[in-house]
């Protein structure tokens, strides 16, 4: 008995901050409806075994609103999972709750100050959203959240968490270990046993428990009983060395969205895009990108004049799934009077980047239109850009053995060693672990050559990932007293995790301002 406590104790945990903003998952019947109730920790959660073991975690979790007050909250922890880890989640709900189809640009900016300003302390979050509108939340907070390095996953249901036959409590409890267990720095929609890149994601039933459906990506990760298949080929991390930062206010009061119909007036098309102010529409065209009239047309003029106005005209399809692209006259037209090909962009993603680049008030329309029609967070596939395959099952003799080939070239300084190494096939080495958890950054955090610890950045490895010690390549370079390592980690985003501060502390009031404080360790 004493023994196995003791196992239990040392089980590691991750700290998720779950966010609610509404939707029908936290939803229960009223005389009007359906709407948004509080107390979702008290009531949906606490009472569930699966989502409390009953301990109750001492000492209160600090979680900070947007406007940065700070307050002392009950955390609760999930059981064990099948990967012997538990997580510890605290709640933060909106002061008023929503059914998304109300949620606009300042609702966005609500959730992406909660995660900026609780990001040092969790490892994940995980935002509850109504279904309505939660792909244009997806897509608005992927680009909003810049050089993200954990994993955001937005989930909801199709009926409240609170009746007795729901999608609510798989879809959240399956977000949660997901967030808690794998680092996926993206921001992802979780919904009926896949995780989708939130960016590709689009509702494609109004019933349904699937559903959603991302028709351009295959999912990122399912679940298959007790397992998560992560298809980490297909995981977007960001490659610059920048720390995590947001960008807010999306401006959705000067953008439109129109869809063709055959019969469509080129008089109709001008009035909406002579609106005052107007300064993008997403066009939503037939099959791969064509409108009706052709080269010529009155039609193809009048969205010519809008570009020579400064509009900045985005051509996305209205089927579910392709690309559009210059293969018919009709579309050739549009792209050679300026209006951007959105490739296969679902109209969501392409709204919400519009807005997103347009609240940027440097930049000119021809700047907009050009990141356009390029991946920022990837919402669309690049036509020129070579796809990177990840092996598929069964490979992992080749995987252990590059791992070691890796970690020798990195204690060596062998720069070049290890490009060779991760060359072509080996990217998906970059957050792999040893048999102490140490990622190929942990160890570089201690290599003699600092380059190898850049290049792995820049190829995007994680700051975040802890080893079995539950250090983080920051500790370990603060550690081995190798400065320029932990400056260029700290550039990356890189922070001590909850769980090592104390340590980072101790070491930091032994070595006065020298490399811990550096580092980051804070003295309070
Ligand atoms: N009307 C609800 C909402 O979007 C629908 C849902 O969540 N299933 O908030």
């Amino acid at each position: 008995m004493v023994s196995e406590l003791f196992s239990e104790v040392q089980l590691p945990e991750s700290r998720v901050l779950i966010i609610i903003t509404g939707g029908t998952i936290c939803m229960k019947r009223s005389e009007d409806g359906l709407v948004p109730a509080t107390g979702f920790l008290k009531t949906g959660l606490a009472p569930r075994p699966s989502f409390n073991d009953g301990s109750y975690p001492e000492p209160l979790e600090i979680v900070t609103d947007d406007k940065g007050t700070r307050k002392a909250v009950q955390s609760l922890r999930t059981p064990v999972s099948a990967y012997d880890r538990r997580i510890r989640y605290s709640v933060y709900e909106f002061e008023k709750l929503l059914d998304s189809s109300s949620i606009d640009a300042v609702g966005w900016d609500l959730i992406a100050k909660t995660i900026y300003r609780n990001y040092q302390l969790f490892d994940a979050f995980v935002v509850l959203h109504g279904t309505d509108s939660l792909a244009y939340t997806c897509s608005a907070l992927s680009f909003m959240l810049q050089n993200l390095g954990k994993p955001v996953i937005l989930t909801g249901s199709q009926a409240p968490m609170l009746e007795l036959q729901n999608d609510a409590t798989d879809n959240l409890l399956s977000a949660l270990v997901i967030a808690g267990h794998f680092m996926i720095p993206e921001v992802c929609l979780f919904f009926n046993f896949r995780l989708w890149r939130g960016n590709r994601s689009t509702k494609v039933s109004a019933d349904d428990y699937a559903a959603f459906s991302s028709p351009n990506l295959p999912p990122l990760a399912t679940i298959t009983s007790l397992r998560t298949n992560v298809q980490w080929n297909l995981v977007y991390r960001p490659a610059q060395v920048e720390p995590f930062s947001i960008q807010t206010h999306l401006d959705t009061a000067h953008v439109a969205c129109l869809r063709v119909f055959p019969g469509i007036k080129p008089e109709m098309v001008d009035a909406v895009l002579r609106v005052e102010g107007l300064k993008g529409l997403v066009l939503e065209t037939f099959g791969a990108g064509n409108t009706p009239g052709g080269p010529d047309s009155a039609f193809t003029k009048v969205l010519s004049d809008a570009v020579q106005r400064g509009i900045v005209i985005v051509n996305v399809t209205q089927c579910l799934s392709g690309s559009v692209s210059p293969l018919y006259a009709p579309a050739t037209a549009l792209g050679r009077a300026g209006i951007v090909f959105g490739q296969d962009m679902t109209t969501e993603a392409a709204l919400t980047k519009l807005s997103y680049l347009l609240s940027f008030p440097d930049l000119t329309p021809a700047e907009i239109a050009k990141r356009m029609s390029i991946s920022l967070r990837g919402e669309l596939t690049e036509s020129s850009k070579t796809q990177f395959h990840h092996p598929q099952n069964g490979t992992l003799t080749p995987e252990k053995s590059s791992l070691i080939a890796l970690a020798y070239a990195i204690r060596e300084g062998d720069l070049q060693g290890v490009r060779d190494v991760m060359r072509g096939e080996a990217r998906w080495l970059l957050n792999d672990g040893d048999y102490s958890k140490n990622t190929p950054l942990h160890i570089a955090a201690t290599s003699p050559n600092v380059e190898i610890l850049r290049e792995f950045l820049s190829q995007g490895a994680s700051v975040h990932m802890r080893n079995r010690e539950g250090r983080t390549p920051l500790f370990l370079a603060a550690d081995a007293g190798l400065k320029d390592h932990v400056r260029l980690l700290r550039e990356a985003g890189a922070h001590f995790h909850l769980d090592e501060m104390n340590s980072a502390r101790l070491r930091r009031s032994s070595d006065g301002a020298g490399i811990w404080g550096l580092a980051g360790a804070d003295i309070e």
